[in-house]
């Protein structure tokens, strides 16, 4: 309603100029033309300066007035650690098109009026001025090197990649028709590899290559609706599309980057605020400080309701709007426990069916024929002598790292060795053994837990006849000075009693 107001009295506003000026126009005839129009430019001329003064004084007011809804200040702060530099470089240009925005805007509004028709004045005309090219030439072209190089330097900073010594948390967005599924890697801390001729819809819509163990431990958020991540941590998104351009866009980093169909893209960033942090910036300003949910006046404040968001910053169709997700920054422990309490995807949909490339099985193609590789050793062992000759590796027994647990893909090997110790119904030992890294007592009670975790797996599958011990790092058979030597020490192995 006032916005109709408004608009009325400006259409009455100008209906009145326009007859101010019909007024002056037969004023003029009655009066004689010449000094009516002189009378009108001297006017003119004067309200363009008082326009002017009013004009310009209202840009600094309004200026200062709104400062803390400016990029850099006061609740808009940034939350990363190159968003300062990008904020200041935003500062130094609006410092120097504003010193050329009100130098021009007064040469303007004077000229206009110290230049204003006067009878008999005639304009000064001279061909050239070689120390107005000069002041007109080099004085913006300072600037704007300044402004380049400044630029350029921001943008190295920004935009570099990681470097090898460089701790880094890799994740990676996918955009498409409207949402973002996005991957983090599992345990190892790597994403594993994807291939496109691998991607069926709805089932494996990345495309990830099941034939790269580090595809196994892969957490993926499909249609991610909160995106965590930990604080202090330098994160580096690759960022990619699966069907339009779309634009990985989290504001408050000063993050932005498009994701191209077959064109893949990176940011790196570190978050240096935690949501709860934020907040608590943002709980200092009135415009926060009202309920988050006007229909809700005791609800939640705009400040407690406060989430960091990741948006889509280019046009994608008619659900672009919706591809808008909430982004968590925390601390790195409560990052760690929420990583640990997501389960690996490949674990969760791929194991075991038809896709799966061991089908269940082992890991590694090259031992596919481990089950009978394990039955020969076993059958040896059996007719074996001496001691070392009783003894099997169990190759494909994994554990948690530092821990007697179990890892899931040990299960295929220990099923085996289960279905062979019932049939052959030997009494055997399990031995547990570790490199020299740590101290002695503790590589001690490490090998026992092992072994007994082992002894624990098979009592479960109906298996008797079975003890645990563990040796520790007494009995190496590799060189505990190299890392494959170590890997050759950290071993379960099974004696047939
Ligand atoms: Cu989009």
């Amino acid at each position: 309603m006032s916005g109709l107001i408004a608009i009325i009295i400006v259409i009455l506003l100008a209906v009145i100029l326009v007859q101010l000026g019909r007024v002056s126009d037969l004023a003029a005839k009655i009066r004689g033309e010449e000094k009516v129009e002189q009378q009108g430019n001297d006017r003119t001329a004067f309200w363009l300066v008082i326009f002017m003064i009013v004009f310009l004084i209202g840009c600094v007011v309004s200026a200062y007035y709104y400062k803390d809804v400016m990029l850099g200040y006061g609740p808009h702060q940034s939350a990363s650690a190159h968003g300062g530099d990008l904020d200041s470089l935003f500062n130094v240009t609006l410092f120097f098109t504003g010193i050329v925005f009100i130098l021009t805007q007064i040469l303007l509004f004077w000229y206009s009026y110290k230049y204003r028709y006067k009878k008999g004045r005639v304009s000064k005309f001279f061909v050239h001025s070689t120390s107005l090219e000069m002041v007109w030439t080099i004085i913006p072209a300072i600037v704007m090197t300044f402004l380049v190089v400044k630029g350029l330097m921001v943008w190295n900073s920004v935009m570099p990649d990681v470097g090898p010594e460089d701790e880094v948390l890799e994740i990676e967005a996918t955009g498409y028709q409207f949402a973002w599924d996005i991957r983090y890697p599992g345990k190892d801390g790597q994403l594993g590899t994807k291939d496109f001729t691998k991607i069926q819809p709805g089932y494996n819509d990345l495309g990830m290559d099941w034939n790269d163990e580090k595809t196994h431990d892969d957490i993926v958020l499909s249609g991610a609706d909160i995106i965590y991540l930990p604080v202090d941590t330098m994160v580096r998104v690759r960022i990619t599309s699966k069907d339009v351009l779309h634009n990985f866009y989290l504001p408050h980093f000063r993050v932005k980057m498009d994701a191209i169909p077959g064109l893949p893209t990176y940011f790196i960033f570190t978050p240096t605020v935690t949501t709860e942090e934020y907040r608590e910036r943002l709980r200092d300003y009135p415009e926060w400080q009202v309920p988050a949910d006007p229909t809700e006046p005791d609800g939640p404040q705009r400040w407690e309701a406060f989430d960091y968001e990741l948006a889509c910053a280019e046009l994608c169709g008619t659900g672009h709007y919706s591809m808008r997700r909430i982004v968590r920054i925390v601390s790195l422990e409560e990052y760690n426990e929420w990583a640990a309490g997501r389960t690996s995807f490949y674990y969760d949909n791929v194991r075991n069916t038809d896709d799966d490339p061991f089908k269940g099985k082992l890991l590694n193609s090259e031992i596919k024929n481990r089950k009978r590789d394990l039955n020969k050793a076993f059958n040896n062992a059996l007719s074996a002598t001496d001691e070392a000759a009783k003894t099997i590796r169990l190759e494909h027994v994994f554990f948690a790292t530092g821990s007697a647990t179990l890892e899931d893909r040990s299960k295929y090997e220990l099923n085996n060795v289960a279905d062979l110790i019932k049939k052959n119904n030997v009494t055997v030992e399990l031995a547990g053994h570790t490199d020299s890294v740590g101290d002695d007592a503790g590589n001690m009670s490490l090998s026992e837990a092992r072994a007994q975790s082992v002894l624990d797996y098979l009592l479960n599958k109906g298996v008797s006849g079975l003890s645990a011990k563990g040796y520790g790092e007494t009995q190496p058979v590799g060189d505990n000075e190299t890392e494959e030597g170590r890997a050759e020490n950290r071993r379960t192995e099974l004696r047939i009693k």
